[in-house]
């Protein structure tokens, strides 16, 4: 029967990404091998971040446990259990983790052809309220495997070959593109495995919701102002959306892909670039949306368009809904019209 098909046919992520590997014949299961890493980092993370509160409670984090060392903040211990997971793998030869002032160049012995841009804990302040965390990734190919270099990730979003996100909430969700569309897995922690939940995701063409810090409204630009002065004050008699604002782009971001709506994390006066940074939230989400028929704009271009110069470097940027994107979209042309 299908129902016991399905409670005995595991679509496991690994398993997932096997049957997407079959397009490729060339392909000798690299990629399987460096997502299960990086999948290996996601359920530590799971793990530790269910058990912060409970760490917190024995005067474990932030403090000196008993054995009198001091015990890392989980934003920390996450970033090093990524970067020995994708270096262990074999299958890396550059990484850039939003907690390492430096990209990691791996060594000789251990390189592989993939690059991964990683936020191992994107959100990390919200921890001890329990708020919805994440960590964000997206993997490119190097150019010349054996010369890697800063230039290899200094590239823009579009070269993208994969990226995805792992949410750590009320469940442990990881969602994923590999180029052809968008799917969910959820961490079945009794088999410590991620099962596909939400397959082929696409975000509703235009949405009910809003999110953004209205908290900086007074340093917004006009076509920011006009948006969403229009989420609150419709002038074609259609309802006025809803705020959602989480503070954890993860969160925010998750709720808008499966219910639709814009996300926007505007430049104002005193961030000019606004505050996300353009290698692992900005590209990752923004190529995520895309795969599922939404799009993500930086207030001038394209997102995927943007290459950055350096590799924490920071930019506005506008994702969601297709129909949502394009009206601010329009002010900014607009804006940029009336110049
Ligand atoms: P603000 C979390 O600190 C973060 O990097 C993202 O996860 C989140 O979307 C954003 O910053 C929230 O920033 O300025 O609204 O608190």
């Amino acid at each position: 029967h299908a129902a016991d098909a399905h409670r005995t046919d595991l679509m496991t992520i690994t398993r997932h990404v096997l049957n997407e590997q079959t397009k490729y014949p060339e392909s000798r299961g690299d990629f399987t091998i460096l997502l299960n890493h990086i999948v290996l980092g996601c359920k530590f993370v799971c793990s530790s971040v269910s058990k912060a509160g409970l760490a917190k409670l024995f005067g474990l984090a932030g403090e000196t446990n008993i054995q009198g060392e001091e015990q890392k903040k989980l934003d920390v211990l996450s970033n090093e259990v990524f970067v020995k997971a994708l270096i262990s793998s074999g299958r890396t030869c550059l990484l850039v983790s939003e907690e390492d002032e430096e990209a990691i160049f791996v060594d000789q012995s251990k390189r592989g052809k993939y690059i991964v841009v990683f936020d191992p804990l994107d959100g990390s302040s919200n921890i001890d309220c329990g708020v919805s965390i994440g960590t964000i990734f997206g993997i490119y190919m190097v150019k010349h495997k054996d010369n890697p270099t800063i230039d290899d990730v200094l590239q823009p979003g579009n070269n993208l070959i994969a990226a995805g996100y792992c949410m750590y909430g009320s469940s442990c969700t990881l969602v994923l593109s590999t180029g052809s569309g968008v799917n969910g897995f959820t961490l079945d922690p009794s088999l410590g495995e991620f099962i596909l939940t939400h397959p082929d995701i696409k975000i509703p063409k235009k949405g009910k919701i809003y999110s953004v810090n209205e908290g900086n409204a007074k340093n917004w630009d006009e076509p920011t102002r006009k948006f969403v002065e229009k989420c609150k004050f419709p002038t074609d008699g259609s309802p006025p959306k809803s705020l959602r604002y989480i503070g954890s782009m993860v969160a925010d971001v998750h709720r808008t892909l499966l219910y639709g709506g814009i996300f926007l994390y505007p430049a104002d006066k005193k961030s000019p670039n606004g505050k996300l940074r353009v290698l692992y939230e900005v590209f990752p989400m923004s190529y995520l949306m895309e795969q599922a028929g939404g799009q993500a704009f930086t207030g001038k271009q394209r997102a995927l368009d943007l290459v950055p110069g350096k590799i924490h470097e920071r930019s506005p940027v506008f994702l969601g809904s297709y129909d949502d994107v394009e009206e601010i979209k329009a002010l900014y042309a607009a804006a940029g019209a009336a110049k």
